[in-house]
């Protein structure tokens, strides 16, 4: 197993603070077993998110001194747009505080009530948008992105044929776009590969249904591309996302990921009609469209970022890094998602621990754990998240998969932080049925995984 270097050096650093086995326990329980609710000061290895956690560039500070807090107009707007135009290819450009912002914008003009949003997988977000303003969020993926142990290298993908099905059944009228999550990351950070791109792309062609990417970590999965699929080695990670953004008619942009910000994001978008709806919503509920929610120097950071992610030695080190903290766990027997994909590793929690049954939140136990035994900070990508009472039986689902993310953030940890982490999880596996079950004491009506209370079942 190849130890990977860090491609940079540590110009500033951020202490990181100790604590002791009794103050986490005491902690989580009064938190309501909720890692949400942790104080980031008492966690050594914070895994919580690779969103808005990324360590800027020297060339990113600089560019933060740069600001044109000019109102409209600012110099930054245009490096960022010509940037994203750049890079994605798409004719305009709206700039938001974060993703789900993009989302909300979207949907908002595109979605009415009763209709259809499928997907490879939706994310929490793009979920609850879609839900919030009626629709339906489906998830089409592959049957190998739900078998945490299939090795297919491109478990991310889109289910052609019940796509097909579903827009032959519902048609065009019921189904405003597809879209595409690159990498999947409720289900795994798994790729997409640019064959299952290109099929989607032409099956919305031939049904004129638009086809737009949630493109968080296009960079990352375009580096998994050129390593995985054939005919696509030769070529620049920019190169590929030129191929891949050309088969869409936009995106919605969480940059807190591969844009290496801490705050932005954006929708891109080649309808013109589409654009002018979405423009005249950004400014009654988020701003100009010169700086859509953002300061003029979070714009030249963004920018910045967006062109630093292509960088291919940073996603060498990047992926790898990743993939020494999957494949330590792998060699100690502890079961993860297989192969390990862009942004984290992903803990099977339903095999890590088969005495706790779904009702009984096994991830987040095991999120609660990492914290207690280790300091680590992990989410849960399960039941907590995901479960849901059917509308007409009104029986709970629950989802496929009950995962434990550890989510690296970038350029902020090194090879040697993933040995603690690696060392800790293998200490929690030997005991792991010493680990309780949880119930819920208290939850919000959607995105109740951010706040909910829990209680651990005697
Ligand atoms: C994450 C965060 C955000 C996200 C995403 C995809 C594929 C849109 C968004 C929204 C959210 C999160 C989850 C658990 C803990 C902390 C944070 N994903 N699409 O970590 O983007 O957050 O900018 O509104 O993954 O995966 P935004």
């Amino acid at each position: 197993m190849e130890f990977p270097a860090e491609p940079f050096k540590i110009k500033v650093v951020e202490p990181l603070h100790m604590s002791t086995r009794e103050e986490r326990a005491r902690l989580i329980q009064e938190v309501g077993y909720n890692v949400f609710n942790l104080p980031s000061e008492s966690i050594l290895i914070d895994l919580l998110t690779d969103s808005g956690t990324s360590a800027m560039s020297d060339n990113q500070w600089a560019g933060i001194s740069m600001g044109d807090e000019s109102y409209a107009g600012s110099r930054n707007y245009y490096n960022f747009e010509r940037t994203v135009r750049d890079i994605f290819g798409f004719q305009h450009i709206i700039p938001t505080h974060q993703g789900r912002m993009a989302e909300n914008l979207l949907f908002s003009i595109v979605l009415k009530p009763g209709q259809v949003i499928p997907n490879n997988t939706h994310f929490d977000t793009t979920r609850a948008n879609i839900e919030h303003k009626g629709g339906k969020a489906l998830d089409l993926i592959i049957d190998e992105g739900l078998d945490p142990n299939s090795e297919h290298p491109f478990k991310g993908n889109m289910h052609l044929e019940r796509l097909k099905d579903l827009i032959l059944e519902r048609g065009k009228e019921q189904i405003p776009l597809v879209m595409i999550t690159i990498t999947n990351n409720s289900a795994g950070g798994q790729p997409v590969s640019m064959d299952n791109i290109r099929e989607t792309s032409q099956l919305c062609h031939e049904h004129g249904i638009p086809l737009l990417f949630d493109a968080c970590r296009f960079a990352e999965n375009c580096f998994l591309i050129k390593e995985r699929e054939e005919g696509y080695s030769d070529k620049s990670v920019k190169e590929i996302a030129a191929e891949l953004f050309s088969l869409g008619q936009g995106c919605t942009m969480s940059a807190k990921k591969d844009g290496l910000v801490n705050i932005g994001g954006f929708l891109a978008l080649d309808s013109d009609l589409w654009t002018q709806q979405a423009t005249n919503l950004l400014i009654l509920i988020e701003g100009f469209p010169t700086y859509g929610g953002l300061a003029g120097r979070d714009l030249e950071a963004m920018s910045r970022g967006l062109q630093e992610v292509l960088n291919e030695d940073y996603l060498r080190f990047r992926i790898n890094q990743i993939r020494y903290l999957g494949e330590q766990l792998i060699s100690e027997g502890i079961p993860i998602v297989k192969p390990v994909g862009g942004h984290a590793v992903y803990l099977n929690a339903k095999e890590f621990l088969p005495h706790i049954p779904q009702e009984q939140f096994p991830g987040q136990a095991l999120t609660v754990a990492l914290y207690r035994e280790a300091g680590i900070r992990a989410v849960e990508i399960g039941s907590l998240m995901f479960a849901h009472e059917d509308e007409e039986t009104g029986e709970t689902h629950y989802p496929e998969l009950e995962l434990v993310r550890l989510a690296v953030p970038r350029r902020v940890y090194t090879s040697m932080h993933m040995n603690y982490v690696a060392k800790s999880i293998v200490g929690v596996y030997r005991n792991r049925d010493q680990i309780k079950g949880l119930r819920i004491v208290e939850e919000p009506p959607f995105l109740r995984h951010f706040s909910a209370r829990l209680e651990e079942v005697p």
